[in-house]
């Protein structure tokens, strides 16, 4: 009688986890082992920077230095917040105690019990050396479970969570209600409001102690906890350091997908906190239909509602306490951000590169001209900041940096030597990628830096540095980006004006391009072909837009198989794979853009 379901739900099982497993996970992302801390794939905390594509401690003197005072639990006195985050990330400890100075006496203590079993237990707080206080079982989660481990000195987090019946109740329970962000140390970083539980549940959890395999229903954390395949990219952080939501494919109902493949839960959406890389957490059509909740502190008034409404009115004032969560997204806005990538330009257009459009004023005010030794634009450029400039390898040559010329602010090459319109300058220094291949065009970016005109500068007062970006994750396969340039035409003719076209990136290149094609290239078109980069655009930008329409160099016109051909798009050099190669020679503060 029973083989036949049996066998049915095995099959089933192996059927239907394998599907679940290759719908939303990424198996060639999750094998990279991304984390919460990967800049490739999410901001650092304010406390952090990032350095090689991973968040480091900043040491306490890199924080702003605004701030007021808080309290760490071995009784020190931090100026900040960002300080005391900054101490305790640089010695994986839990510091936080309370908002204030130490000399206010406020104590916010997790205890499990019973204290003999350390790893698990139901959790209370101790208000003062005598009186502790349930967590209640209600919004108890796995958030709020991973920071009483990290704090109880579990780093992993939780490994189960339950809400229990206290014991021993005759009268209403008062316990308080925990809510987290999830990527606390503390929990008395997290809101917390007094609330009378009618039904005395209170909050347990087992924290995680061993590592044991995982089951085939299950999915293997970075850090080695293993949680239900079902609980990965549902925009919880159930593994305590993000490994389960940052290679999805696709996110489960509640959360949203960021094109970085990220799963953000859509409590955070629209609120004020830039989740996605390009920030398309807070621009997306749902923002325009919710209303925008205020940057104060939303949830914890909701839930203050929330608990009078339970609370007698004979019953002594409730307990709240506010989060750090305001503090912590403040930090984290303060980072330096310059000035990049933003035309000051509304579009009117006139339809006629290749199959483009001609460009306007400030449209792209980060467009540059290069020429050689001829009278003629040989090659395109883009603008970076300071006195830099970036374009192909294949461009210049380190050692007729004397022959170069730079037009910034031109529309018309036939204005070259209009001095009122278009500013000229020499250059200084030419820096060919170490790695360029003039066979195979591998590494083809260049770097120049500008000698300062009679007035000692380096730019006209209109160009504006276009941004550079810092995570191959920021744009896929599908999006539409804008190509510029003076290079020829459908008739393979030399063109005057600045054109710019439309393309899309593509992610197959290496079935087109086969062996011709290396990392560090990426290619972009249309599948008509109909637009195209082509001689003459070679060195200038292909840039993609984020949400907010931030222009980033995605690529560098590199080369292709001639020009607007059906099935060849044109391969460009990707410049995020050499953020780090350009900040060692401009500086990481001129390019910067986040949390570097
Ligand atoms: C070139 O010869 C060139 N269609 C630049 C871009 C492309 C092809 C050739 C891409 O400079």
């Amino acid at each position: 009688m029973k083989p036949i379901p049996s066998l049915v739900f095995t099959l089933c099982l192996l059927l239907c986890t394998f599907g679940q497993k290759h719908r939303y996970l990424i198996e060639e992302c999750v094998s990279k082992g991304y984390t919460q801390n990967s800049c490739q794939k999410v901001f650092c905390q304010g406390w952090q920077r990032c350095v090689q594509g991973s968040c480091l401690c900043k040491l306490p003197y890199q924080c702003p230095k605004n701030g007021s005072l808080v309290c760490s639990n071995d009784g020190n006195t931090f100026r900040t917040y960002c300080q005391l985050k900054s101490f305790e990330c640089q010695r994986k400890l839990s510091r936080f105690a309370h908002r204030g100075s130490c000399s206010i006496q406020k104590m916010f203590q997790v205890v499990l019990e019973p204290e003999s079993a350390t790893s698990e237990g139901t959790v209370q707080v101790k208000l003062n050396p005598s009186q502790k206080t349930y967590i209640c079982g209600e919004g108890w989660g796995i958030h709020e479970a991973n920071v009483v481990c990290r704090e109880r000195g579990f780093p992993e987090g939780a490994d189960f969570i339950e809400s229990v019946d206290a014991e021993n109740l005759t009268l209403p329970l008062h316990c308080l209600q925990a809510e987290c962000r999830g990527t606390e140390t503390s929990l008395a970083e997290c809101a917390a409001s007094q609330l009378n539980q009618n039904n005395g549940k209170v909050a347990k959890v087992v924290c995680h102690t061993q590592h044991e395999e995982c089951s085939s229903q299950e999915f293997r954390c970075v850090n080695r906890k293993c949680i239900p395949l079902h609980k990965t990219c549902d925009g919880i952080n159930d593994c305590g350091d993000l490994s389960d939501e940052v290679c999805c494919r696709a996110c489960r109902t509640g959360s949203f997908h960021c094109k970085s493949d990220v799963c953000i839960a859509e409590k955070y959406l629209c609120n004020n906190e830039r989740d996605c890389l390009t920030g398309e957490d807070e621009h997306s059509k749902l923002c325009e239909k919710r209303p925008k909740t205020e940057p104060g502190e939303p949830s914890l008034r909701s839930r203050e509602e929330a608990s009078k409404s339970h609370t007698e009115a004979t019953e002594e004032e409730g307990y709240a306490k506010p989060s750090m969560d305001e503090e912590r997204k403040r930090i984290k806005t303060l980072f330096t951000q310059p000035y990049c990538g933003i035309a000051n330009h509304t579009v009117t257009r006139r339809k006629r590169i290749l199959g483009g459009n001609n460009a306007e004023k400030h449209e792209f005010p980060w467009q540059v001209a290069i020429k050689g030794e001829r009278e003629r634009i040989s090659c395109g450029g883009v603008y970076i900041g300071g006195c830099w400039l970036l374009t192909a390898a294949h461009c210049v040559r380190a050692s007729r940096v004397h022959i170069y010329k730079v037009y910034t602010g031109m529309l018309n090459s036939i204005e070259m030597n209009n001095a009122s319109r278009t500013l000229r300058f020499n250059l200084k220094r030419v820096i060919v990628h170490e790695k360029y291949n003039p066979k195979t065009y591998e590494n083809d970016i260049a770097l120049l830096e500008m000698a300062p005109n009679h007035m000692g500068k380096c730019y006209t007062d209109d160009a504006v540095p276009v941004c550079i970006p810092w995570s191959k994750y920021m744009f896929k396969g599908g999006e539409q980006c804008k190509v510029s340039g003076w290079g020829y035409d459908e008739e393979l003719t030399r063109q005057y004006a600045l054109k710019w076209g439309y393309i899309y990136l593509m992610e197959n290149c290496s079935a087109i391009y086969k062996n011709r094609y290396f990392e560090g290239m990426e290619c972009a078109g249309t599948h008509d072909g109909s637009v195209d980069s082509c001689k003459g655009d070679s060195g200038g930008p292909m840039v993609c837009l984020d949400s907010n329409n931030v222009a980033y160099v995605w690529g560098i016109v590199s080369w292709g198989e001639n020009c607007g051909v059906k099935g060849y798009p044109g391969v460009y050099t990707k410049v995020a794979n050499y953020f780090e190669w350009i900040a060692r020679y401009t500086g990481m503060s001129l390019i910067a853009r986040y949390n570097q």
